[in-house]
């Protein structure tokens, strides 16, 4: 797109917020250092490089076979580069414990920062941190649908060893890189039907969690989050790890709580819950995803829910309090353009919220002016915030509007087509 274009219209759209009291040169410093961390998985439909023949389990799925997932860590890490050019701002990569860079097997209890190595000296050449996922689903061990909370104390000491391990390579990561990792402890214990007893396997949760994070970390390297889930696919019943299950966990032990929003009742919105956990939860990590109706793990869209959130940070000033990370996996569509697609989705969505003429609105709220706080609330939707992401885009040398598209295409047929 012409310069011209672009940076009149951002002039035009720059003197339409002033008027309205807001500042869209510290929106855009604000936006560009807010981190969107990126997860990898979206680039192999979460396979890992374990072993290549091992299949997807923990009640979680990626539908599709568009052809050429990425299936060495060299391919993923070049993907993810394709990816990085089109979306501006500030980025950070989340791994899985899966995603080791090894030329032997490594059980999952054995993991070392040395098999994540590739990955560190890669992210300082990025200039980008990392975050860190313990991985306990693909494997014969997760196969009764138990892991941290499984009756046999060998199984659930083998997965307590692994989040231990974990631990060390996140606190490695945030070391080497100068940012805390955050690592997110999911696991897809439940059951099928009917369950009888819904206490023993969350007072083994309990203790197993409290044993696998006994080490103490500096915070300045390493924070633990633990994820809660309504459901998954053969665990359609009971979930050992339930909202109110990690809401107490994170309350009583300090650690951070994440929010995915694909895992609560379809008329639950992890919007509204922000604020309230932020009362107790000193840090809180986001899934941002895309449920469609079920915990479906669509890309991130540009809808409701996802500017919801993020007006939810920006408007309560929780931007040091709540790391932002993706979580989809669609295989039914160039895995690149669903990172594009969703990153910079999640990206305007901040911007459109650090556009909003706060202090205004708060004051009409107040005084009980709900005529002006809903006038101006559905102005907003229509304010040229995209002006200001174009410009923004452009400034920051990734591509303006559906530019993008055919440079991902481009990658497609030459690089992609020959896996
Ligand atoms: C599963 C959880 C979890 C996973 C990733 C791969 O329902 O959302 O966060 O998606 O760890
Ligand atoms: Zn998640």
């Amino acid at each position: 797109m012409k310069e011209e274009y672009i940076t009149s219209a951002y002039r035009a759209a720059q003197a339409r917020f002033q008027e309205l009291g807001v500042d869209t040169e510290a929106a855009m410093a604000q936006l560009a250092q807010t981190p969107i961390s990126m997860h990898c998985w979206q680039g192999d439909d979460v396979r890992g490089f374990e072993s290549p023949d091992v299949a997807l389990s923990g009640g979680i799925q990626a539908t599709g076979n568009f052809p050429g997932a990425a299936k060495t860590p060299v391919q993923l890490r070049a993907d993810m580069e394709q990816a990085f050019a089109m979306i501006p701002g500030k980025k950070r990569i989340n791994l899985h414990a899966i995603y080791l860079d090894s030329e032997e097997k490594v059980e999952r209890d054995q993991l070392e920062p040395k098999h994540f190595a590739s990955w560190v000296e890669w992210a300082k050449q990025q200039q980008i941190g990392l975050d860190f996922n313990p991985t306990l689903f693909s494997h014969p061990l997760a196969d009764d649908g138990f892991t941290l909370s499984h009756p046999d104390e060998k199984v659930r000491q083998f997965w307590i060893d692994h989040v231990k391990v974990c631990r060390q390579i996140s606190a490695y990561f945030g070391k080497e890189l100068g940012t805390p990792s955050v690592m997110n402890i999911w696991i897809p214990d439940g059951m099928k039907d009917q369950t009888f007893d819904r206490l023993a396997p969350r007072q083994r949760l309990l203790a197993a969690l409290d044993e696998a994070i006994s080490e103490k970390f500096d915070t300045k390297y390493h924070i633990d989050a633990v994820e809660s889930k309504l459901f998954g696919i053969g665990a359609e019943a009971y979930t050992v790890g339930s909202n109110e299950f990690y809401m107490g966990y994170a309350a009583t032990r300090g650690t951070a709580l994440c929010l995915d929003a694909g895992h609560f009742h379809p008329t639950e919105v992890i919007s509204d819950k922000i604020t309230a956990c932020s009362l107790y939860i000193p840090h809180l990590l986001l899934h941002v995803t895309r449920p469609v109706r079920w915990d479906s793990d669509h890309v991130v869209a540009f809808d409701d829910e996802t500017q919801a959130i993020m007006r939810e940070i920006v408007r309560n000033q929780l931007q040091d309090r709540v790391s932002i990370g993706l979580d989809f996996f669609d295989a039914s569509i160039n895995r690149i353009a669903a990172w594009v697609i969703g990153t910079r989705n999640a990206q305007k969505a901040l911007l459109k919220a650090l556009l909003e003429p706060t202090a205004t609105l708060k004051r009409a709220e107040q005084s009980f002016d709900y005529t002006t706080r809903l006038a101006l609330l559905e102005e907003n939707h229509s304010q040229p915030w995209n002006a200001v992401w174009d410009y923004f885009c452009w400034k920051n040398g990734a591509p303006v509007g559906q530019e993008w598209l055919p440079l991902v295409k481009d990658y497609e047929a030459t690089v992609l087509a020959a896996r």
